[in-house]
């Protein structure tokens, strides 16, 4: 070991996975390639007035046709471990029927590149690209989408279990439920609140039948894991009231998912507060113990917390109606350039309250990190200081989160590269490898440079 033993090293646990993640849509390209057709996103970026400068996935960061090169990016960065989601259009582009093998031959040389890298891949089964045709046959507030997601979990496990260590069924179904259906912010871009619960449901719902077919095609020993963007929800004051509103959305965003998933049951205080907007009675017997399908693991996305106080704010709103009793406020400090605060502390309290409230579930994080402007300075350096800054406070919280006794088993940095950052268009740079969308020539940041030294220590410089 060549490095001076003066430099000392904030060290993480034998075994910690240190990896990066993407999603399919954001980075692959290949929109009409190879047999897939078009996804929720695909129709929403190309409705005018959705996605900032009309930006489409189209091209995205051409990752389908440059996947060897991405994965030796990662070799030289030395991750253990690649996030990465499979885009259900392309292995069965109608939503439904068999699967075509052209898509599924992507995932598979993936995954053997992977392999000859020595990088464990992690598979998400459902990053946000629902086939268009099931959201025109009602989308995630019908029933039958779930079922859908379950067969086709259960197709992609058969063709890539051999190869896939951990899968994922959703990312962040909040996203979809109330960006989506509730509030239009990203597709299929509806407006409606008993929508988006109904959606928030057929997605659980979703997630438990597709553990149920997981099971039964995946090797013993496979991972089966959700991850969901929980929300840090902090109260302004102390006040009744106050705490109330943080209780309110506590409910729409976390406990919404956190108890059926984990305990078979749904909050009694969210149907009481949405009584108004739905009776629930799409929630059919039996439907609570399949969402509860225990899993193995918990991945986590946190980027920053939510302020909020007794008030009101505006319609439509991805909050189901608790937006007329609830006020959000913009939290102090440093932001980023998707002006999310800076607030490493909001990591530690979301990982320490899963350790509190999950005994026994493993912890991921399957997503950290931030976007900012990076300069090219005159010898061709990509510099990203603030984003070195970000990820090293987090990173630190995470490990204190682990002193404290969460069990954190990985972490993933969002993101390997610059991408389709949805709603934002290709305006927002979360990679920490550079991607100049032109020529599609990939830039390692200073902080790629900084994530390899540390996942090479197994820890932090201190
Ligand atoms: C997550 N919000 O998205 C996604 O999993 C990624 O695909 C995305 O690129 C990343 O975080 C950065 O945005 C979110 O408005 C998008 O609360 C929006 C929100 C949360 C998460």
């Amino acid at each position: 070991d060549a490095r001076p033993e003066s430099t000392a090293t904030l060290r993480f646990p034998e075994g910690f996975r240190w990896g990066t993640a993407t999603a399919a849509y954001q980075i692959e390209g290949a929109a009409t390639e190879d047999g897939r057709t078009p996804s929720i996103w695909d129709t929403f970026s190309r409705t005018p007035g959705k996605v900032r400068n009309g930006d489409t996935g189209d091209i995205a960061a051409d990752h389908y046709h440059r996947m060897r090169e991405d994965v030796a990016l990662m070799r030289e960065l030395g991750v253990t471990d690649y996030r990465f989601s499979v885009a259900w259009p392309r292995v069965q582009p109608t939503g439904r029927g068999p699967a075509l093998q052209k898509g599924l031959d992507f995932y598979r040389r993936l995954c053997d590149e992977l392999r000859d890298a020595g990088i464990r891949p992690v598979a998400t089964l459902y990053h946000w690209d629902l086939p268009q045709e099931l959201e025109d046959a009602g989308g995630w507030p019908r029933r039958e989408t779930a079922e859908r997601f379950a067969e086709y979990a259960g197709i992609t496990a058969g063709a890539l279990g051999d190869r896939v260590a951990t899968w994922t069924t959703l990312n962040e179904p909040w996203c979809s439920a109330f960006l989506g259906y509730g509030n239009g912010v990203h597709a299929p871009g509806r407006t409606d609140d008993a929508d988006a619960l109904r959606a928030a449901h057929h997605l659980n719902l979703a997630h438990g039948l597709a553990v149920g077919a997981l099971r039964e095609s995946l090797p013993a020993g496979s991972e089966v894991s959700l991850t969901l963007n929980l929300h840090v929800v902090r109260a302004l004051t102390e006040s009744a009231e106050d705490r109330d509103a943080a209780r309110r959305i506590d409910a729409v965003a976390n406990r919404i998912f956190l108890d059926p998933v984990f305990r078979g049951r749904l909050p009694e205080d969210l149907v009481r507060d949405t009584a108004g907007v739905t009776d629930w009675g799409f929630v059919r017997d039996g439907d609570l113990a399949a969402i509860a399908a225990p899993i193995d693991s918990l991945g986590l996305n946190y980027y920053s917390p939510t302020v909020v106080a007794a008030g009101s704010s505006e319609s439509p709103s991805p909050w189901a109606g608790a937006e007329r009793h609830v006020r959000f406020l913009p939290a102090p400090g440093p932001r980023t350039a998707m002006d999310w605060p800076v607030d490493a502390d909001g990591l530690h309290e979301l990982l320490t309250r899963m350790r509190d409230e999950l005994p026994g579930v493993p912890l991921v994080i399957t997503e950290n990190g931030a976007a900012y402007e990076d300069y090219a300075d005159p010898s061709g350096q990509v510099r990203d200081p603030e984003r070195v800054a970000y990820l090293h406070g987090h990173l630190a919280a995470v490990r204190r989160a682990i002193e404290d006794g969460a069990d954190v088993r990985g972490y993933f940095l969002w993101s390997l590269l610059d991408n389709f950052e949805w709603a934002f268009g290709y305006s927002k740079r979360f990679g920490i490898v550079h991607v100049d969308f032109a020529s599609q020539r990939r830039t390692p940041k200073d902080s790629a440079r900084w994530y390899a030294e540390v996942i090479a220590r197994g820890g932090l410089p201190s």
